[in-house]
C-alpha cells in the first residue's frame, strides 16, 4: 500500500473517531445540563414534570431539547413509578398520538401503545377517533388512564430520558 492510501486512511480513521466523540460530547452535554432536574423513578429512565402547561406539540419539543421524550409508559409499574411526580387531579400530557392514522395510538417511538406496554383507557375512550371530534394526542390521568385530547390543550407533561448504555461502551453516566 502507498503511503499516500496509507495518509488518506488515517485521516479517514481519525475524523470518523473525532466526530462520533463531538456528537457524544453533544448529546451527553445536553442531558447533563438538564440531569439535575430528573428524578431517576424506573429502570434506566429519570422523569421530570415542569410546572408549566403547554400544548402537546410544545411539550414534545420542550422534552426533546433536554435529550428527553414524553413519557411511554412500558408496564404498569412505570405508571406507579410517575404518579409520585402527579400532586393533583388532572390530565397531563404523554408520549402517544395517533396523528399518523385514526384510532391506531402509537408512542413517539412509533409503537402502538399494546406493544409498548400499557393500554389502559379512562372509560368511554378513546373518544375522538370520529371525524368531526379530532382528538389526536395522549393524556393520562392521574389515576393513570389514557385519554385522547386535541392536540392544543394546554396540560402539564411528563418528559422521560432513557439511557442507551449501548450506546456508551455498555458504561453508565449518572
Ligand atoms: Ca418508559
Ligand atoms: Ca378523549
Amino acid at each position: 500500500m502507498s503511503t499516500r492510501i496509507l495518509i488518506i486512511l488515517a485521516i479517514i480513521y481519525l475524523n470518523s473517531g473525532s466526530s462520533k466523540q463531538n456528537s457524544m460530547n453533544d448529546e451527553l452535554g445536553t442531558w447533563h445540563k438538564f440531569s439535575h432536574l430528573y428524578t431517576r423513578l424506573y429502570g434506566n429512565s429519570f422523569y421530570y414534570m415542569p410546572n408549566d402547561k403547554m400544548t402537546w406539540f410544545e411539550a414534545s419539543q420542550f422534552c426533546a431539547r433536554q435529550d428527553s421524550h414524553l413519557a411511554i409508559l412500558n408496564s404498569p409499574d412505570e405508571f406507579k413509578a410517575i404518579e409520585k411526580l402527579i400532586t393533583r387531579a388532572d390530565f397531563y400530557h404523554i408520549g402517544f398520538h395517533d396523528l399518523f392514522s385514526e384510532g391506531n395510538f402509537v408512542t413517539v417511538n412509533c409503537q402502538t401503545i399494546k406493544q409498548a406496554g400499557y393500554d389502559k383507557w379512562l372509560k368511554g375512550e378513546p373518544s375522538g377517533t370520529a371525524a368531526k371530534k379530532k382528538e389526536d394526542c395522549g393524556t393520562i390521568t392521574e389515576n393513570g388512564l389514557l385519554n385522547d385530547e386535541h392536540c392544543f390543550n394546554k396540560r402539564q407533561f411528563v418528559c422521560e430520558h432513557e439511557f442507551r448504555p449501548t450506546a456508551y461502551n455498555n458504561t453508565y453516566f449518572f
